[in-house]
């Protein structure tokens, strides 16, 4: 009680919001939000699992000592953490033809040529962030668990993934509540090599710099609607390019069933949609294609306030920042 500060709503009007000037303050955007993590969290299947908690913890210090600039260390995965992975990569495949988006397909095939995508072994992030590097210029980090939204988004703005390493448990390959790299490999590696979709991505990102906290909400909820769990048509059906979707097989089917609600991509309405992070999504958006998706989402991002504008300079790594008229 002793320590409260009594701001006026002028100060808060005015405080400006600290976010990284240059890639390398990446490594100041590591605040993890701990709600699903195995030693926490009693519904984490991984809970009583005392040797998968060590395992964790190994793959999590690899996040915590990594500094921008590094090479991302290997992980040499067990035969469960590959058996894992191939489970999936079977049951995915599987559904991927009739049910992900011609971006995703294309350059999962891609990947199975160029960067050694195959059911046998989980792929090094060191290899894939290479790979995506020559592709859209993005590249991946090491994280250790779910990011605040804020320090998630802010890497995007640099083309940055931030991308976790380890493996769900074993005993729930389809569904885990937090991501992992099954899920980013499979699922936002592929989208991320798009062109458009990876612009599509640090649009989110540069909008969301020195955003309020309530408008922080509204990019992360429009993330997830689109990047996470997005549809979009291709002529005239249903397919997934959200890589939430794109990584749980029993998922993939669900969206694109008549079970859920469907809703056209609309920022105003999408940003401000409840949503679940626990279980299966009962709702969807789907966007008529991802130029469409961009224009909405620009127009949208006009009218969001912000006391100045950004802009990334590519040769530089950095943010300038423009003064609004
Ligand atoms: N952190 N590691 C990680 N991965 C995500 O996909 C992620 C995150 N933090 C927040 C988040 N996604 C979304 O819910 C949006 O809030 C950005
Ligand atoms: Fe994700």
């Amino acid at each position: 009680i002793a320590d409260v500060a009594i701001v006026s709503d002028q100060e808060v009007e005015n405080k400006v919001i600290w976010f990284p000037r240059h890639i390398s303050e990446l490594d100041n955007c590591t605040h993890l939000v701990t709600k699903f993590e195995p030693e926490l969290d009693s519904d984490h299947p991984g809970y009583t699992d005392k040797k998968y908690r060590e395992r964790r913890k190994m793959i999590a210090d690899i996040a915590f000592d990594y500094r921008h600039g590094q090479l991302i260390p290997r992980v040499e995965y067990t035969q469960e953490e590959n058996d894992t992975w191939g489970h999936v990569y079977k049951h995915l495949q599987d559904l991927f033809p009739t049910h992900a988006c011609k971006e995703h397909i294309e350059n999962f095939k891609i990947l199975e040529q160029d960067c050694g995508y195959s059911e046998d072994k989980i792929p090094q992030l060191e290899d894939v962030s290479n790979f995506l590097k020559r592709r859209t210029g993005f590249q991946l980090r090491p994280v250790s668990g779910l990011l605040s939204a804020r320090d998630f988004l802010a890497s995007l703005a640099y083309r940055v993934f931030q991308c976790t390493q380890y493996v769900r448990h074993g005993s729930k390959p389809d569904h885990s509540p937090e991501p992992d790299c099954i899920h980013e490999l499979l699922g936002h590696v592929p989208m991320l090599a798009n062109p458009k979709f990876a612009q599509f991505s640090q649009e989110i990102g540069l909008t969301s710099l020195g955003a309020s906290d309530a408008d922080i909400e509204k990019f992360a909820t429009l993330y997830w609607f689109t990047v996470e769990f997005g549809l979009c048509k291709e002529q005239g059906s249903l397919r997934a390019y959200g890589a939430g979707t794109l990584s749980s097989y029993g998922e993939l089917r669900h969206a694109l069933s008549d079970a859920p609600k469907k809703y056209p991509f609309d920022p105003e309405k999408t940003s401000v949609q409840v949503y679940t992070d626990e279980d299966i999504q009962p709702i969807y958006f789907v966007v008529e294609s991802f130029d469409d998706m961009m224009q909405k989402m620009k127009r949208y991002a006009a009218t969001i306030k912000r006391q100045f504008e950004v802009r990334y300079d590519p040769y530089t790594q950095t943010i300038q920042e423009l003064g609004n008229e």
